[in-house]
């Protein structure tokens, strides 16, 4: 088990399209549990490999319903993993408020699909169709663009996007060189 470090907002590897996996052996269950562990530990609902520096299709997420004052450490509610997750069907729109590990301290609303149909491998190579609505719904295509290269702020307006990628590039070059 062991925790990943996560990229954030302008590192160029966010930006960048993955490909798809080729093998489903071992290793990649190890990078998995891994990335499990590391959105747990980050109190996100979902992650996806390129978020931790690997150019492949695969996300992780687990967007189960959870108490709203439930003090206890987050423990595995809906937890799914895909491979090459591809969204086959979308239907409807919603508006979410949105955010990212990746770009911290930040949210804002985006519109989505309401429902998607996402098709991909499970864990061990099996083919997996989930269906979806909701925060669920949300959360695939939030992570499924990661895969494309592509966070919530490529999907603000243009005058939103350019405002707020500028203050979050000075943020980060501050934090680079105090
Ligand atoms: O933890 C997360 N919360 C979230 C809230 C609304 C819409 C999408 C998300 S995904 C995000 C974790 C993340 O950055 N995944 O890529
Ligand atoms: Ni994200």
């Amino acid at each position: 088990m062991a925790l990943l470090e996560i990229l954030t907002f302008p590192d160029p590897r966010l930006a960048q399209p993955a490909t798809n996996v080729e093998v489903v052996d071992d290793a990649l269950r190890q990078l998995i549990d891994d990335m499990f562990e590391t959105m747990y530990a980050a109190e996100g609902v979902g992650l996806a490999a390129p978020q931790v520096g690997v150019l492949k299709r695969l996300i992780v997420l687990d967007c189960g319903e959870r108490e709203k004052d439930d003090q206890r450490p987050l423990p595995p509610v809906q937890p799914y993993a895909i491979i090459n997750p591809t969204i086959v069907a979308k239907e409807g729109e919603i508006v979410w408020e949105e955010g990212c590990l990746s770009v911290p301290g930040y949210t804002d609303e985006v519109n989505r699909a309401a429902k998607v149909t996402v098709k991909g491998l499970d864990r061990n190579g099996q083919p997996l169709h989930i269906e979806a609505e909701g925060l669920l719904a949300v959360c695939l295509q939030h992570e499924i663009d990661h895969l494309e290269g592509t966070i919530f702020l490529d999907r603000l307006s243009r005058l939103k996007q350019s405002m707020v990628k500028k203050k979050l590039r000075k943020k980060a070059e501050e934090e680079a060189r105090p």
